[in-house]
């Protein structure tokens, strides 16, 4: 199975806010796998639906090889997910995202949080997360709420990333390929 494609920087579509799912059948399942081979392949170590054109709460993540590339694969699927609690405490982290390739810069996040979500096999789940998960997951979360992590910069650097992106696409724009 070819891996998605993730649409990147001026797409509007990644300023959606993407609706609910409220189906979890095997056509859903089929999906997060594809998103997952998509994420590991990036490589990243989460990845949104609307990153690959779906606007549907849903995304995948794997932070198990970030820090140790020998340690195996932990992939989770999380469906509606909902932060329902914030540590007070926050830490500042380096931040990329697939969808704005090759920019990095640091973002002041909640260190901790407590996130409620379906699982893949429609299970009700809650989960407690720190370290870069935590960071990962208010990444994903927000790429469903249309957000992006630019948007926690000032506006002069979020402006010229935009327009960086901007003028790259007017010069090789996707749909004059071949
Ligand atoms: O691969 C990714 N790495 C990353 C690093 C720090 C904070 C967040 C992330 S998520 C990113 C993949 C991505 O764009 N997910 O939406
Ligand atoms: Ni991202």
């Amino acid at each position: 199975m070819p891996p998605l494609e993730i649409i990147t920087l001026p797409d509007r579509k990644l300023r959606l806010v993407s609706d609910p799912i409220e189906r979890i059948d095997d056509d859903l399942r089929r999906f997060a796998d594809q998103m997952l081979e998509t994420m590991y392949e990036a490589p990243g170590i989460g990845l949104a639906a609307i990153q690959v054109g779906v606007p549907r709460r849903m995304l995948v993540l794997d932070v198990a090889q970030r820090e140790d590339e020998t340690a195996s694969r932990d992939p989770m699927v999380l469906i509606n997910p909902e932060v329902v609690r914030f540590s007070d405490e926050s830490i500042v982290r380096e931040e990329g995202c697939l969808s704005i390739p090759e920019y990095y810069a640091e973002v002041e996040r909640p260190a901790e949080l407590r996130v409620r979500f379906l699982d893949r096999d429609g299970k009700p789940r809650e989960m407690d997360a720190k370290g870069v998960l935590a960071t990962c997951i208010q990444h994903e979360v927000d790429h469903l709420d249309g957000k992006l992590f630019i948007d926690y910069l000032s506006k002069l650097k979020r402006d010229m990333v935009i327009r960086k992106f901007t003028k790259q696409a007017r010069l090789s724009p996707k749909s004059t390929a071949l």
